[in-house]
């Protein structure tokens, strides 16, 4: 390993990788990562031991992933969340973050294991485009010598249980990072266990400590590393679980709150854009595309409030709106035109209780 991958050692990469994303340059990028692995390559190393070589490689190549790309990626979100650099600018980065990942897996493969200990399966949930953190999780499983299945973005659960028995898969693991994916995760974690297979979900969709995780009775983990310790601890063993209707894990589901606002989520958004119209006299004024992100905004204020009913937290909800204030304040959109939306639901829900009382959190 070289004197910059020692404990403690990678602010300095992390700083020049952080530079080259913001240049958009994608070879100064890799060519940092590779050079950091390099020297760790079975072979150039000073110990004579292979297995220890091939050991301290893989051991570099989960801190690359962990210690640099992730954190980079995260401050590439916040930069964005501030307005500090464009949707391209992201995106070209998130580009350069799997490129950097790509070259890990490279590099390591000289480390990996003959013997796998077992095969796992990484995916997204169905309509997750956030792929990167799936992609890291695979790579560190494989350093952490498991053969992977890596499926990627956005898989439809049919699709997911199918590979799932053609590769007859030890363990599936879940990420989604959106939490208005989570009604469709449940049914994928449902589908999977039914299956007897056993699922390990993770990412921030599933809330502070995995707590919608839990509710949906699948295992959480808070990191990659996580999820590798957890599968050596208890190697997968397919478990008996009978296939549930979501009432079963989640009974406030009886009240038929959420099922009455995710089925009339259209008219809902179409109610409170006349009402968030009268109620923020700018709105007026607004171009064709400001208004297009107004639905966008006031749509996703629904899909936020079916999710809170559907895991019951008014957390969930009252966390989107203070997130959605404070995108809108970075970009120099007043944070007060969220209630008259927050208004107009209220008043066209307040015969719901649960609903009431989430809105009622979140108006503060
Ligand atoms: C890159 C990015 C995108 C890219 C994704 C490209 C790609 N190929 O991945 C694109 C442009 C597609 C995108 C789209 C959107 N995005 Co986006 N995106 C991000 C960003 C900047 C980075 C994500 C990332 O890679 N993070 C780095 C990883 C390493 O961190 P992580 O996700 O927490 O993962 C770690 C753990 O959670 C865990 N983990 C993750 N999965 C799993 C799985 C298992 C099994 C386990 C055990 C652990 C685990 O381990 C990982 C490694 O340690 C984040 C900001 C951020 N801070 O993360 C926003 C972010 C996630 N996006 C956000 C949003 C809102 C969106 C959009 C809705 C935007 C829009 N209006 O269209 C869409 C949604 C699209 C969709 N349907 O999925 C919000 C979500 C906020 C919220 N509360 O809902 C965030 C947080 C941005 C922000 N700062 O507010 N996005």
């Amino acid at each position: 390993m070289t004197d910059t991958m020692s404990p403690n050692s990678l602010a300095e990469p992390r700083e020049q990788l952080w530079q080259a994303v913001g240049d958009g340059d994608e070879t100064r990028a890799v060519t940092l990562v590779r050079r950091l692995l390099d020297t760790a390559e079975p072979g150039r190393t000073s110990t004579t031991d292979s297995s220890a070589a091939a050991a301290q490689l893989r051991a570099a190549g989960e801190r690359v992933l962990l210690e640099l790309i992730a954190p980079t990626q995260e401050r590439i979100g916040l930069a964005w969340a501030a307005n500090e650099i464009t949707v391209a600018q992201e995106h070209a980065a998130t580009a350069i973050s799997e490129r950097c990942a790509a070259a890990v897996a490279d590099a390591t493969v000289p480390a990996l294991r003959d013997a796998p200990k077992g095969r796992v399966l990484v995916a997204c949930v169905d309509g997750e485009w956030h792929s990167l953190p799936a992609r890291l999780v695979g790579e560190v499983l494989r350093l952490r010598g498991w053969r992977v299945d890596y499926l990627g973005a956005q898989v439809p659960t049919e699709h997911l249980v199918a590979h799932m028995h053609h590769t007859r898969t030890q363990a599936v693991l879940l990420s989604s990072s959106i939490p208005t994916l989570l009604p469709g995760a449940h049914n994928a974690i449902n589908s999977c266990q039914a299956a007897g297979v056993p699922v390990l979900a993770g990412g921030r969709a599933f809330g502070p400590q995995g707590r919608y995780a839990r509710l949906m009775r699948a295992e959480w983990a808070e990191d990659a590393a996580g999820a590798a310790d957890l599968l050596d601890r208890s190697p997968a063993q397919p478990g008996a679980h009978a296939a549930r209707l979501p009432a079963v894990d989640l009974p406030h589901l009886d009240d038929q709150e959420y099922s009455m606002v995710h089925r009339t989520k259209p008219q809902l958004v179409k109610q409170a854009l006349a009402d968030v119209e009268t109620g923020f006299p700018e709105m007026r004024q607004y171009s064709a595309y400001q208004r297009e992100r107004t639905v966008e905004d006031i749509d996703h204020i629904v899909s936020y409030l079916a999710t809170a009913l559907y895991v019951d937290d008014p957390d969930l909800f009252t966390g989107f709106i203070t997130w959605t204030a404070d995108i809108l304040t970075a970009r120099g959109v007043p944070a007060r035109c969220l209630l008259p939306a927050l208004d107009s639901l209220l008043n066209q829900l307040k015969d719901f209780p649960r609903t009431s009382a989430i809105l009622t959190a979140a108006h503060g």
